[in-house]
């Protein structure tokens, strides 16, 4: 079944007013067309930044609390949908159920966590230097949001930047990825059900040229959350800081496993499989590069070529299926042309390296899961970021080595170490220049409950997702009050 699904602007579903559509299409059979998705135009954006200008003054007076009360009951619905959208989730974007389904459930961990911070967002009082003179910072909301998010979480992604906006007050203006309209339709659906009141959450759909970029530097934006690659997230930042808009990115990554010579091999083996060919590679937290000591690189090799040859491609919704398609024809080619770059920068390509269109992949954009062995760090696919099925094993001599091929590019997102030797992983903690590191695990899975985010080009201005240093720095700015309850003048620094 098609949807056809509108904008949410000022409280109603509507067209575009520019009367164009485009379309959404399941990637793993481009013959099942899952919506047909509003082209909007400027006007669009106009109207639905204005409708959240006029929405703030309203809404950021309304108890957080109350606020929490309805990202509360929002996680409900979502827990009560959660596997008809886990569902959706896959037809849309293409990975396998499970992950789907733990999509989904990332998004209703987020909105528990918001919904609790209504009653926290706390600042801090602290005492004055002065007597009868009191000092308090809070956190106070910074206007209207612009976020603007990518396919690979259809759900997860837009709930880590709706969730903590709402709570702290903003409103916003809400852009999904052109390729999983449907799933962000619903998700607005589910909050406009739990009693988002109207202008508060606004949706409009388009092409990231047509509105992604129009709507973060439209002049009544007061801040922007970006998730998706490098140069776009770069560009906006660029034009935001010169119109004193506020804004946070998160960017590509090229994330390592490193695996030491006293790792459990067959851990690290089933680490790089989750990691590497996990969402189809296109997380951005893949373990794209596979750091092995010499002293087992050749066993471990085997065991991954081994484990990775086994996974089965198909659409994710089949419970046989351990992996899905890429989400489209230009990154399926943008895949198969770094595999080929590879070939001819002359790493060893251990197994895959094509597109798979047996049987039921015939209409779907599949890419068999591929290892390139051999491969040198100055190699353009150990640095750059592919998105894809795609790991490249990089022999390292020890510890040193392997974390300074680990350091050596311009990402720093997610990283790994397996090694049962505790000082192994200790200097591993300290040194590895990426925003998350896990031990004796692989690259992805992080928690909602701690920051999300990587150094160097991976990450700009605020960190996502929950805790100390986490979104909340991103959707609220401080405001400290001193009240001077003496009733005479008192001058700080001075008097004494
Ligand atoms: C992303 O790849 O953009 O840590 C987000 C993880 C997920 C989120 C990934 N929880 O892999």
């Amino acid at each position: 079944m098609t949807d056809t699904i509108k904008n949410y602007i000022n409280g109603k579903s509507q067209d575009s007013l520019s009367d164009r559509t485009m379309e959404s299409i399941n990637p793993a059979n481009t013959r099942d067309i899952v919506g047909i998705v509003p082209k909007s135009n400027q006007k669009d954006i106009d109207i639905a930044v204005n409708a959240a200008r006029d929405a703030f003054h309203k809404w950021r007076l309304v108890p957080a609390p109350k606020r929490g009360e309805i990202i509360f009951k929002a996680a409900e619905l979502l827990t009560k949908r959660k596997q008809e959208l886990g569902e959706l989730v896959t037809r849309e974007m293409g990975k396998v159920l499970p992950e789907g389904l733990g999509d989904v459930q990332e998004a209703i961990d987020m909105a528990y966590y918001m919904a609790g911070e209504g009653r926290r967002l706390s600042g801090e009082t602290v005492p004055s230097e002065l007597p009868n003179k009191d000092c308090k910072s809070v956190r106070v909301p910074i206007g209207v949001f612009a976020l603007i998010t990518p396919w690979n979480f259809p759900t997860a992604i837009p709930a880590w930047k709706i969730f903590p906006a709402l709570i702290s007050g903003n409103t916003v203006v809400f852009k999904p990825s052109s390729y999983t309209p449907v799933c962000a339709t619903r998700l607005v659906e589910i909050l406009v059900e739990a009693g988002i009141p109207e202008g508060v959450l606004n949706l409009i759909h388009g092409t990231g040229d047509e509105v992604g970029e129009p709507l973060a530097t439209h002049p009544l934006i007061d801040g922007v959350s970006f998730t998706g690659s490098t140069n776009v997230g770069e560009k906006l930042a660029r034009i935001c800081s010169v119109n004193d808009k506020e804004i946070s990115c998160e960017m590509g990554g090229k994330n390592v496993i490193i695996v030491m010579d006293d790792a459990k091999l067959d851990l690290a083996v089933e680490g790089a499989i989750w990691g590497g060919f996990g969402t189809t590679g296109q997380r951005c937290t893949a373990a794209s590069r596979v750091v092995v000591h010499e002293k087992v690189h050749d066993k471990f090799l085997d065991m991954f070529k081994n484990g990775a040859s086994r996974l089965r491609l198909g659409n994710g919704l089949k419970k046989t299926t351990d992996v899905g398609p890429v989400i489209n024809e230009s990154q399926m080619k943008k895949i198969l042309d770094y595999i080929e770059i590879g070939k001819k920068e002359g790493a060893k390509l251990e197994i895959g390296g094509e597109a798979f269109k047996q049987g039921e992949c015939a209409n779907g954009y599949f890419i068999r899961p591929t290892i390139f062995a051999d491969v040198h760090q100055k190699m353009c696919i150990a640095q750059e970021e592919i998105f894809g099925p795609v790991v490249c094993v990089i022999k390292a001599k020890d510890l040193t080595d392997a974390i300074n091929l680990a350091n050596d590019v311009k990402y720093g997102l997610s990283s790994s170490i397996y090694s049962q030797d505790v000082n192994n992983t200790a200097i591993a903690e300290r040194d590895l220049d990426t925003g998350l590191i896990y031990i004796n695990a692989s690259t992805i899975g992080a928690e909602i409950q701690l920051p999300f985010g990587g150094t160097k080009k991976s990450g700009l201005g605020h960190r996502e997702a929950g805790g100390r240093g986490g979104a909340l720095d991103m959707f609220t700015k401080w405001k400290v009050i001193y009240r001077d309850y003496s009733g005479k003048l008192q001058k700080a620094q001075i008097d004494k």
